[in-house]
């Protein structure tokens, strides 16, 4: 009795301590046996959304992103808010995340060949990495599957767990830590930003009295800053869309780095990368389009096993906006 409490008590530790949850009970090709064309129609459909719609590629793997990043990749992001609680999607910070339909459409061709096989939370990880791999026509990353979705979505859980674009480089290795994600992956998959758009409230608070001083932020490049405050005046509109990744923001590529070195870092948090002599070093070497897109996978694997219920946790969801009754 004994040594099982110890063995619990020690077994917790661990699991606390190395963040051993991620990724357990996922494999490859999970749906090999119970549903073997679910990959397959997941990339296809996939391909035909994106093929059609070029702001699909950023806005599905953000997505596969948030849902990670709170309660583990288990697509709480996809869940409606209900009468009684406000869901993940509906937190401040979430309103401008799309790609929800696309999600809905891929789920209903899955649930057509198996119905309530597959995940909705598998289904986003998948479609996240085949929209980006869509121009390549290879896997730009290896997912694993296997997981179920959850039951929760909580708006609460979101600050604290989502960093904001005005977080400083200690607050992103601490929020990236909590998740089992060192500066290397921070690094890495802050290189998402290469493709994507983000609204002038993100940044705002860069190009007109940073920090209280009345002025621009002195990390942003001089040029840069004038051309961002064209775009979003003092009193911008709510809508407008500025491009994260100037030259390229359509193209998944290392350009994100070369920008970054430029001084032209879109939000804080992407040009506080620099201010830390270990994230400058590897935002260097990730300039070079073979270490990215190898460092990237790399950090997309640890990324989609964040905290995921497998086995016998959580459920298929039937739809992927509400839980099962
Ligand atoms: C390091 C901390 C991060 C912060 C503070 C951050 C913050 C943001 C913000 C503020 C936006 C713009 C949203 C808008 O105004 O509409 C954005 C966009 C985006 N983020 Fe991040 N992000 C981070 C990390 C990541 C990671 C790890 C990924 C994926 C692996 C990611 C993928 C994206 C994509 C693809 C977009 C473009 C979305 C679109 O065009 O629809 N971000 N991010
Ligand atoms: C997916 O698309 C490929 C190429 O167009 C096709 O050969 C294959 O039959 C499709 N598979 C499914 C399951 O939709
Ligand atoms: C879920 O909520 C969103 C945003 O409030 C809404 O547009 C959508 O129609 C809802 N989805 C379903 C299936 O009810
Ligand atoms: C943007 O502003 C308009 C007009 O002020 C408002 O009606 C709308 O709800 C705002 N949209 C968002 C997403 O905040
Ligand atoms: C549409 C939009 O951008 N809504 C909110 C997103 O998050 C920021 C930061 O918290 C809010 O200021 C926006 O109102």
């Amino acid at each position: 009795m004994r040594a099982a409490i110890l063995l619990l008590v020690s077994s917790l530790f661990l699991y606390g301590a190395f963040g051993a949850r991620n990724g357990h009970g996922l494999m490859k090709d999970f749906y090999k046996e119970s549903c073997p064309n679910a990959e397959m129609i997941v990339r296809n459909v996939t391909w035909k959304l994106t093929a059609a719609d070029q702001f699909l590629q950023a806005d599905l793997l953000r997505l596969h992103y948030h849902d990670c990043f709170v309660r583990g990749c288990d697509a709480s992001i996809l869940l409606n808010s209900t009468k009684t609680s406000v869901a993940e999607r509906d937190q401040d910070l979430n309103l401008s995340l799309d790609g929800f339909n696309e999600i809905d459409e891929i789920k209903s061709e899955v649930e057509k060949e198996c119905p309530g096989i597959v995940s909705c939370a598998d289904i986003l990880a998948l479609a996240a990495r085949d929209s980006v791999s869509f121009k390549f026509k290879r896997p730009m990353w290896p997912v694993l599957t296997g997981r179920k979705d959850g039951k929760i979505s909580l708006a609460s859980e979101v600050p604290g767990n989502l960093p904001v674009p005005s977080s400083d480089f200690k607050t992103l290795e601490q929020l990236f830590g909590k998740k089992g994600l060192n500066v290397n992956d921070l690094v890495a998959l802050s290189g998402a930003h290469t493709i994507g758009h983000a609204h002038c409230d993100a940044f705002i608070n860069r190009l007109f009295n940073f920090k209280g001083k009345g002025g621009v932020d002195p990390t942003l490049d001089a040029t840069y800053a004038a051309l961002l405050k064209k775009k979003c005046p003092k009193h911008f509109k709510n809508d407008t869309l500025v491009v994260m990744d100037p030259q390229s923001s359509f193209i998944f590529d290392s350009h994100y780095f070369k920008n970054l070195y430029q001084n032209k870092g879109l939000f804080q948090s992407d040009a506080s990368l620099l201010t830390n002599a270990k994230s400058a070093m590897i935002a260097k070497l990730l300039q070079e389009p073979k270490e990215f897109f190898s460092h990237f996978a790399k950090s997309m694997k640890k990324m989609g096993s964040i905290e995921v219920l497998t086995g016998f946790e959580g459920e298929i969801r039937k739809q992927c906006h509400f839980v099962n009754h």
